[in-house]
């Protein structure tokens, strides 16, 4: 009987790059995307800088409990499973029981898709992101969120003010959108970038927002593309031919990312 022990010392002078997904339980395509990036990370054998300069934390299943009742019950649920208190409803919005600006655009109705919860971090996923974001807060670069739908690449914050660092926000997300518009393939859609409340609509306690206020200079919710003249819930729904191509082209922006933290730290 074979063991293996991986050690990892962490080598506190890189960079961390923070990836999570599926923190809305139906943006299935999400999950897709982030274990493609990670076997190009460490199978590919061709990042070998991005590899060995930064620390990696990815987090593909921010919403367990909430994709499994995707699969079981209801295919397009978003929320988590949470039914402990009051009300008729399950489930909170992780992306609005964030501790920044909370309750201020979010609906405090447990039977609404944005419930922000009875609280601020009342759960137990949003917990845990939040510790993972506070134990590396000091060399948090980059933190990407990824959802779905919409081809967008998202700043913060929710409440449409811009944090002191707009413009290196609305720069580098231009390069990672750049950088996926320039794949030719058969699904290409023109990414939009910009402000959240700007260009799609207020949301306050988000990951993404509380990001930023830990400390990382650099935090966006990636919006991947749904299907193709999909409206609707249907925009949850990708072409099972687009799938690999989605999680090839949000790799060569999460690279760009990954790459302006490693070169600037
Ligand atoms: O509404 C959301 O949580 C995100 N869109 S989604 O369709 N995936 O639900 C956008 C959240 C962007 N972040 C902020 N508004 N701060
Ligand atoms: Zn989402």
């Amino acid at each position: 009987m074979f063991s293996t022990i991986l050690t990892y010392e962490e080598n506190v002078s890189k960079p961390v790059v923070f990836i999570q997904s599926l923190l809305h339980a139906r943006e299935w395509v999400t999950l897709s995307a982030t274990l493609y990036g990670i076997r190009k990370l460490v199978e590919d054998g061709s990042e070998v800088d991005i590899l060995q300069d930064i620390d990696w934390i990815i987090l593909p299943i921010a919403n367990p409990d909430g994709y499994v009742f995707t699969h079981a019950e209801s295919r397009f649920w978003r929320k988590n499973r949470a039914n402990n208190f009051a009300g008729l409803c399950a489930g909170v919005d992780l992306n609005r029981n964030f501790d920044v600006h909370w309750g201020q655009a979010s609906s405090g109705i447990s039977c609404m898709e944005t419930f922000h919860g009875p609280r601020a971090f009342s759960e137990p996923e949003t917990q845990a992101i939040r510790n993972i974001m506070l134990e590396h807060s000091d060399r948090l670069e980059l933190f990407l969120d990824i959802h779905s739908f919409g081809s967008m690449i998202l700043f913060g914050y929710g409440n449409g003010v811009l944090p002191p660092n707009g413009l290196t926000l609305n720069l580098v997300a231009v390069q990672m959108a750049q950088a996926i518009d320039a794949v030719k393939a058969d699904f290409n859609r023109d990414y939009i970038v910009g402000n959240v409340a700007h260009v799609l609509y207020d949301a306050s306690g988000s990951a993404m927002d509380y990001a930023k206020v830990a400390g990382a200079p650099l935090a966006y919710t990636y919006e991947l593309p749904g299907m193709r003249f999909g409206v609707g819930a249907l925009g949850f729904l990708v072409d099972p031919d687009f799938i690999e191509q989605a999680g090839m082209e949000t790799w060569e922006g999460i690279k760009v990312g990954a790459r302006h933290v490693r070169n600037t730290f």
